[in-house]
């Protein structure tokens, strides 16, 4: 399909050129986060068959603010998988990006794959995770079916990768017993680190897509649909990385990137509003709060016990 003409002077419409080119290697920080990208996708179409998803087409060359920063967006459908798609933001010899998810069809109940990275030179902001669809506190029979065996990940990343402390509560509900929640020194050690956790946990996904087996009746594929809706709103809305991007990008193409790309379906797989999900968020004039949390931070240690049991707070008494 051809893409819908954009309002957005920074996403132009056509392409004319040479295609940019995708690893610029080594920059920045000291180091790039194409490589995972890269490598990623290597493993995937050792799987699959990825075909490029329609919004690639309008998000593979975004103009920034910055004449130093380079904008990266990919992405694919496969059988079973509905959307994976992967942005960097490099930025020379200052901030390094990785956003890449993945998200199967609603005829499976797969976790979303997500790793998320932002880099200054200061610090690394670390979130790797196979999303649950379903809170596995609520549902504990999701909690078994996809956590059980995978919590000695959890072991193996804990003492290089340790939690990062205090964090918006609410997204709490999007991670699982398994999440690496983390904050690096920016150091070659730490990257080659998160590297391996980063291979680790997408082979793990991967190997999850393979053996999944198509959901049979109508009702479940309905509430899996429902769950990627819920979780695509809430990111959409909610996302940390936002602010950044508008700076870079501008408003107009980060709502645009932020809808139509990184959380593309949002748009199409359900009609709930936020506030509808979320009616914490509700203003008295009906608009959406812009807070990014309602309840505040918490969680100064990491809140699963070994087993992946919900332990809580243990700061908060
Ligand atoms: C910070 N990013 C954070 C934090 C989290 C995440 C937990 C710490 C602050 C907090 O507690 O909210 C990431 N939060 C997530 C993810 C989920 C979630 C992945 O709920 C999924 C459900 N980060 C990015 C991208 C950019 C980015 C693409 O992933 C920039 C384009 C930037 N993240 C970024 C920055 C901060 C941050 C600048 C520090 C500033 C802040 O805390 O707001």
């Amino acid at each position: 399909p051809i893409p819908a003409p954009s309002p957005c002077s920074r996403i132009p419409v056509c392409h004319l050129g040479a295609e940019m080119s995708g690893g610029s290697g080594g920059l920045g920080a000291g180091f790039s986060y194409q490589k995972f990208v890269h490598v990623a996708l290597e493993q995937t179409r050792l799987r699959t068959a990825l075909a490029p998803h329609p919004s690639q087409e309008k998000f593979k060359f975004i103009k920034t603010n910055e004449d130093n920063t380079i904008f990266n967006a990919l992405s694919f459908s496969a059988p079973k998988i509905r959307l994976l798609r992967s942005l960097t933001i490099e930025q020379k010899n200052s901030v390094q990006v990785l956003d890449f998810a993945a998200f199967s069809e609603p005829e499976y109940d797969l976790p979303i794959f997500c790793a998320n990275a932002f880099t200054s030179p200061a610090r690394s902001i670390v979130v790797l995770d196979l999303n649950p669809l379903y809170d596995t506190t609520e549902h504990k029979d999701y909690r078994g079916k996809y956590y059980r065996n995978l919590m000695p990940l959890i072991h193996k990343y804990s003492e290089l990768l340790p939690w990062g402390g205090k964090i918006t509560s609410e997204s709490l509900r999007f991670f699982s017993p398994i999440v690496i929640w983390t904050i690096l020194e920016p150091t070659e050690a730490n990257h080659q680190v998160l590297y391996s956790a980063f291979m680790d946990y997408f082979k793990v996904w991967l190997e999850l897509m393979d053996e999944a087996v198509q959901g049979t009746s109508v009702e479940k594929i309905d509430r899996n649909r429902e769950a990627q809706h819920k979780y695509l709103t809430w990111r959409a809305e909610k996302d940390p990385g936002y602010p950044l991007l508008k700076k870079l990008i501008g408003e107009c193409a980060a709502k645009e990137l932020v809808r139509e790309f990184l959380f593309e379906g949002v748009d199409s797989l359900g009609t709930k509003s936020f506030l509808e999900y979320f009616p914490e968020y509700a203003q008295e004039d009906g608009t959406v709060n812009k807070k990014r949390s309602m309840v505040g931070k918490s969680f100064e240690t990491r809140p699963w016990d070994a087993h992946g049991q919900f332990v809580g707070d243990a700061g908060d008494g």
